[in-house]
């Protein structure tokens, strides 16, 4: 049996987007002001978004009596501090399984080490093969972490693989009490951040093959749940409502409507993303969502290659103009994902969409393509025996180059990439771009899609730029107009 003061858990969960090492390599100042630039660049950016998976989570360990503390899962802790804890737990994406294994190696025999997420998940057996101490939450945590308390209190250890019988269906979101437990929305790690998550849905309607989420079918929370979500994380002037949902879309047009009319209503500014195309042809809908949306991120990937899997992201490719032009007539500040390395692509896809941004004015959010493990693009890349480097860090879809793409070499997308990004979000084309959003939609359209732009720059071209240096490659600049 534990003592009281046992009761704490520490729960090491990722919240840098732009990793500290590159965000501050290329920043001028060093020591303090250094810091001090970056904890800016974080907080005013995506870096600053709790992680709601672990505060569902800590809610669920809280109400059996437990103390949670949260970690930068990158941040080197000292035992002693570890020691402290009953029980260590971490979150990882795909991107963090090698961490995930650093840690599991200096933790074993000492430490009872629960880990979940995306990451751990899809490599669950192997995890626990290599490292027997190992606890793997495969899949969806609601519910299990009561049963892994009692294990602990009861047995003194917890069994390798804890899994739920059903995947958690958010229309009955009210039998799952964790979900909609305010508890830790009172955390440092959510009271502090400007950025508060909320997920209306989970699943998504698309099946595009490089994608985790893939087939799961989509359920939606109930509207007056939501709504009351809201109300409880109390949102202060200055905060944003970051809809962390895969695919907001997903919301049928009615619920959806009534969600961002209440959000209206209250004066709450909101970021999400989702496949846009769906909701495009209902006027009334399109206008009551602009209202107060900061930024919206569509994922088109390629404007010229069918997208496998994804019947919404072609239409869209086949109307693209017309697309961009509408979404522009509503306000809606929209950011268009694209995703470059893909097999169907060829060199040229760099120059071709280059122009095609730059005619159409709109901002993209670009990245690499990147295989993530238990995918279909994974599995086809694994067959071929295409992929080089398994270093997982290197599968951040910025700098580095896993795999053999079928129509170039990696330097080749490597080095056009770094090109790319050169043009398209070089300082005076951002200013441009802004200049434009601003008079043609106003401040608010303006801002919110100058912030993604920043980041691209910040977290794309200057890791870009360093490893094209690291590498030896001459980045050729060409100009688009
Ligand atoms: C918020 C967010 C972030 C935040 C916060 C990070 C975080 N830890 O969540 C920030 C901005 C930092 C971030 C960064 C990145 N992200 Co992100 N992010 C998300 C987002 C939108 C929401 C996460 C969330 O709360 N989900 C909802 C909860 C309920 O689901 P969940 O997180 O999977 O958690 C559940 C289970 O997995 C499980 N579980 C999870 N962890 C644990 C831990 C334990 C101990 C247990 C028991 C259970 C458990 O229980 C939870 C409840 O059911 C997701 C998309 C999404 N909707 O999931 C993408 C997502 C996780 N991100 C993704 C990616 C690719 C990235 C980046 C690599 C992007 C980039 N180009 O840089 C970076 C990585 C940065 C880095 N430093 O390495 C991918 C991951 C794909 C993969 N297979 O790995 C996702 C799925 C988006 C996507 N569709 O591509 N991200
Ligand atoms: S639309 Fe987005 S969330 Fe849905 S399967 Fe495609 S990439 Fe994944």
């Amino acid at each position: 049996m534990l003592n009281e003061s046992d009761n704490k858990i520490l729960f090491l969960t990722q919240t840098e987007y732009i990793r500290r090492e590159y965000a501050t390599s290329f920043l001028p100042f060093k020591g303090i002001t250094q810091d001090l630039a970056y904890r800016l660049l974080k907080n005013a950016t995506f870096g600053a978004i709790p992680h709601l998976g672990a505060g569902i989570l800590a809610a669920e360990a809280m109400s059996l009596g437990y103390k949670v503390d949260f970690r930068e899962f990158y941040d080197s802790i000292a035992p002693q501090n570890i020691d402290q804890y009953s029980l260590v737990m971490a979150s990882a994406m795909d991107i963090g399984i090698d961490k995930i294994k650093a840690l599991a190696t200096s933790l074993q025999d000492k430490h009872n080490f629960v880990v979940g997420g995306l990451g751990p998940t899809a490599i669950c057996n192997e995890l626990i093969e290599e490292f027997p101490n190992l606890t793997v939450v495969k899949g969806e945590g609601e519910g299990l972490i009561g049963q892994i308390i009692t294990d602990f209190q009861t047995q003194g250890e917890l069994a390798s693989i804890y899994q739920r019988n059903q995947s958690v269906d958010l229309s009955q979101c009210a039998n799952e009490p964790y979900i909609i437990d305010p508890s830790y929305r009172r955390l440092p790690l959510f009271k502090g951040a400007i950025m508060k998550p909320i997920e209306i849905t989970r699943g998504c309607t698309q099946a595009c093959y490089f994608c985790s989420t893939a087939g799961k079918p989509v359920t939606v929370k109930p509207l007056e749940i939501a709504k009351q979500e809201i109300d409880q994380i109390g949102l202060k002037r200055h905060d944003i409502l970051f809809f962390i949902d895969q695919n907001l879309c997903g919301c049928p047009q009615d619920y959806s409507e009534e969600l961002f009319d209440y959000i209206n209503r209250k004066g709450y500014l909101w970021i999400g993303e989702g496949t846009i195309a769906d909701y495009i042809g209902n006027e009334k809908l399109m206008n009551t969502m602009a209202k107060n949306c900061l930024s919206f991120l569509v994922g088109v990937e390629d404007f010229f290659n069918p997208v496998k899997g994804s019947p919404v992201k072609n239409d869209m490719q086949k109307d693209f103009v017309y697309l961009t032009h509408t979404l522009r007539k509503y306000k809606m500040p929209i950011t268009y994902s694209i995703v470059f390395g893909t097999d169907e692509q060829t060199s040229d896809i760099f120059d071709k969409t280059a122009e095609m941004i730059m005619s159409l004015g709109i901002t993209p959010l670009t990245h690499i393509a990147t295989p993530r493990v238990g995918t279909p693009f994974f599995n086809q890349l694994q067959r071929d025996g295409r992929l080089f480097d398994l270093i997982s860090e290197h599968r951040n879809m910025r700098d580095n180059i896993v795999y053999s793409p079928k129509n170039m070499s990696p330097q080749e997308l490597l080095v056009n990439f770094g090109r790319f990004h050169k043009q398209i979000h070089h300082p005076r084309v951002i200013a441009e771009r802004y200049i434009n959003n601003l008079k043609d939609c106003g401040l608010r359209y303006a801002t919110g899609l100058l912030i993604p732009d920043l980041v691209m720059w910040v977290s794309t071209l200057a890791p870009a730029a360093i490893s094209l240096q690291k590498e030896g490659y001459k980045v050729q600049s060409q100009q688009y107009s």
